[in-house]
């Protein structure tokens, strides 16, 4: 890469080739001639407990680990040229903060906050604050469960929610934001 060449928030340059280049809130906007091979990078955030998956009621969260699940948003983010930056955590204080760290590392948030999501007005807060596409996931259909999972605190600053599919949830929000990040990546060149 050349010397002076400038990196968006939300992507790690195999090459830069854009001529000239402005970042703008942590977003790419590209100004000059584009023929770019950059890679970008979503993350994928877990709320508490998810650690025990596949440890106990594999009935309603299913049978595998929440390493099975990385290892496969792993392998099919590299199909999509896209690198996955995947986390769990049983603290909403580090949810919160690792939110703030994506709007200029990555381009868009997968997230399963767990109990968090029926609860939490600070991770709704922190996912607002950095306006970044993103994708709420449960690994079980809430609407099907309890009263108190119905509503999810986190949905209103989604682009979209899933529900219900096991750990394919993951798989289908990755393709999503996949195909988001491309027609961003299209309007963008077209723009040049
Ligand atoms: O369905 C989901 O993915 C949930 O986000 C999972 C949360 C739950 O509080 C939400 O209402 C729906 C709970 C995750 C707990 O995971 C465990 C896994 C194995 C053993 C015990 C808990």
């Amino acid at each position: 890469m050349p010397r002076n060449a400038r990196v968006a928030p939300g992507m790690s340059a195999v090459v830069s080739r854009y001529r000239e280049t402005n970042y703008n809130h942590g977003r790419y906007m590209a100004t000059g001639a584009c023929t770019n091979t950059m890679r970008e990078s979503l993350l994928i955030l877990n709320g508490p407990n998810l650690n025990l998956l596949g440890t106990r009621q594999p009935e309603v969260y299913g049978r595998e680990t929440l390493g099975d699940i990385e290892a496969h948003c792993t392998q099919v983010g590299q199909g999509f040229g896209i690198g996955i930056d995947f986390r769990q955590s049983n603290h909403e204080g580090e949810i919160v903060d690792w939110i703030h760290e994506a709007r200029t590392k990555h381009a868009g948030i997968i997230i399963n906050p767990g109990a968090y999501s029926h609860t939490s007005v600070a991770i709704l807060d922190a996912l607002l604050s950095v306006d970044l596409p993103t994708v709420e996931v449960h690994l079980s259909n809430i609407h099907q469960r309890e009263e108190f999972r119905h509503h999810s605190y986190v949905s209103r600053a989604a682009k979209g929610v899933i529900c219900g599919f096991g750990s394919l949830g993951y798989i289908l929000a990755l393709q999503a934001l996949a195909a988001e990040i491309k027609s961003r990546n299209q309007q963008a060149m077209a723009q040049a």
